[in-house]
């Protein structure tokens, strides 16, 4: 079963003249230890040289990498698996095509669309947008931390919180019950990216702790 307690995705708006690689490396000596590749606009090709240059990274430091929605590029640089949106491929298209032993994470909005991935086989879901973001075009209006104790309470599969994610609302969103944060502006966008993961991760892990208490 795939675990984590922070996702970064890449955001390459955010961090304009500092190259990707050093961002996601960044993020990953932060401790952030699972990364997507999210590329909406580039060409195949550009999506794919990316994607192979984080596989290459990923596996030095044995992360696991997420292609967003391109599922022949996560098949030809053999990333651990996908993370798919509601228009995208079908959950069981994808498996289909991806087989059974790659991750399979899906977006979802609503408990509806939460079942649905659950009984789909999906290996996580990621709940949001739980505040307000500008990272995501067409985005639908924020679920709210709500949503969240919504999923606790009926789904069994690990869950991501995501959306307008920072470090200072993040003791809100942990507070609801998530235990894995998911964020690409307040990340990739810092200054200090490795201290901005380490931060999170305090947070996470406190929040843990008081909750095994
Ligand atoms: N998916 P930021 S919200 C990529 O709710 C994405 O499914 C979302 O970026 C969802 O941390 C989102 O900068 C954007 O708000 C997250």
């Amino acid at each position: 079963m795939v675990d984590f307690k922070l996702y970064t995705i890449t955001g390459e708006q955010f961090h304009e003249g500092r190259d990707l690689k050093h961002v996601m490396e960044e993020a990953i000596h932060g401790g952030s230890d699972i990364i997507q590749l999210r590329e909406k606009k580039g060409s195949k090709r550009e999506v794919l040289k990316k994607a192979r240059m984080l596989r290459e990274l990923t596996k030095k430091y044995n992360v696991p990498l997420i292609v967003n929605d391109h599922i022949d590029i996560a098949l030809a640089v053999d990333a651990d698996g996908i993370h798919l949106g509601q228009d995208d491929l079908p959950l069981e298209e994808a498996r289909k095509i991806i087989g059974p032993n790659k991750i399979i994470g899906i977006s979802t909005h609503s408990i509806e669309e939460a079942r649905e991935a659950e009984k789909g086989g999906a290996d996580y879901i990621g709940v949001g947008p739980i505040f307000p973001t500008n990272s995501k075009d067409d985005v639908v209006d924020p679920v709210t931390t709500s949503y969240i104790k919504e999923v606790m309470n009926e789904i069994t599969i690990p869950f991501v919180a995501i959306g307008g994610i920072k470090l200072h609302n993040v003791d809100e969103v942990l507070e609801a019950g998530a235990t894995r944060i998911c964020a690409i502006s307040e990340i990739v966008g810092s200054e200090d990216i490795k201290g901005t993961c380490e931060e999170f991760l305090v947070k996470i892990n406190r929040s843990k702790e008081s909750a095994n208490a």
